[in-house]
């Protein structure tokens, strides 16, 4: 059975657009070793049956929660067939954090613009093809309080799980951190280290400073990466805060490109 996995900022709508696809084939358990909620359940679509899981909701893919580290090892590990990122569409700067880092997982995403409802009410205006243009993936405006846009979702959902590797968009960090980048995942393809996450995702950890990653790194590897870091912040700044920033500037420059909102309204005292 095909995996979907959803995964988005907390009251996105995630568990509300669950609901909507999975209706009462649920079920509720825990993910493995931690307190984490897992819930899964079935989704029937024209005669077949889809597996859909309900990640914990989370800002980022760092390693500074359990919910995100559950949420980023299901992606790498369990290698959903497709991820379907909730956005809040009133709040699209913040939510495309998360979405950023999604795509430099390799792995398929879909976004599901959510709560356009409430974006309508606020006047906020998005030029959906743009947006999609501008991620490099399909975006699907819906309204999943009210089932609206989900017939749309899912078909373009199984339309992904057939369709080959999507090509990846991705951020450009600037010369000095791509350059360290590509070397550490060189160095790391050509090592023997043994783990199911991909080398230039394990890169850009090692250089935002991931413990988590680092742990599991051998010590050659991270004893370059540490260099690779020193060098940049005697350059620059320090890699993450670099790092942070790029995001930032790509989600910056696809908002401004594609989203409207209203002036803030100016009150007056009278
Ligand atoms: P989660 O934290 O991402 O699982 O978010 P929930 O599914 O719990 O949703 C948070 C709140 O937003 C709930 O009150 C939902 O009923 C509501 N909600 C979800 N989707 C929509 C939507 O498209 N429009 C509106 N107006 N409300 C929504
Ligand atoms: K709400
Ligand atoms: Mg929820």
């Amino acid at each position: 059975m095909n995996t979907i996995a959803l995964v988005g900022n907390p009251n996105s709508g995630k568990t509300t657009l669950f609901n909507a696809l999975t209706g009462t084939n649920q079920h509720v358990g825990n993910w493995p070793g931690v307190t984490v909620e897992k819930k899964e359940g079935i989704l029937n679509f024209k005669n077949k049956k889809y597996n859909i899981v309900d990640l914990p909701g989370t800002y980022s893919l760092g390693a500074y929660s359990e919910d995100e580290i559950v949420a980023r090892d299901f992606i790498l590990k369990d290698e959903p067939d497709v991820v379907i990122n909730v956005v809040d569409a009133t709040n699209i700067e913040r939510n495309l954090y998360l979405t950023t880092q999604l795509l430099e997982m390799g792995t398929k995403v879909i976004v599901a613009l959510n709560m356009m409802d409430e974006a309508k009410e606020k006047n906020i205006s998005i030029d959906i093809k743009k947006l999609s243009k501008e991620l490099g993936v399909p975006v699907v405006a819906t309204i999943a309080s009210k089932k609206n846009g989900i017939e749309k979702l899912i078909e373009e959902s199984i339309n992904m799980m057939s369709a080959g590797n999507v090509p990846q968009n991705k951020i450009n960090y600037g010369k000095d951190i791509d350059n360290e980048i590509n070397k550490l995942k060189e160095i790391i393809e050509n090592s023997n280290l043994n783990t199911e996450y991909p080398s230039e995702w394990i890169a850009i950890k090692l250089l935002e400073g991931d413990e988590y990653i680092s742990e599991i790194t051998d010590k050659n590897i991270l004893k370059i990466a540490h260099e690779s870091g020193d060098a940049i912040a005697i350059a620059a700044m320090e890699p993450e805060l670099i790092i942070v920033d790029k995001r930032y500037e790509f989600i910056g420059n696809i908002v401004n490109k594609t989203v409207k909102k209203p002036k803030e309204e100016i009150i007056t005292k009278s």
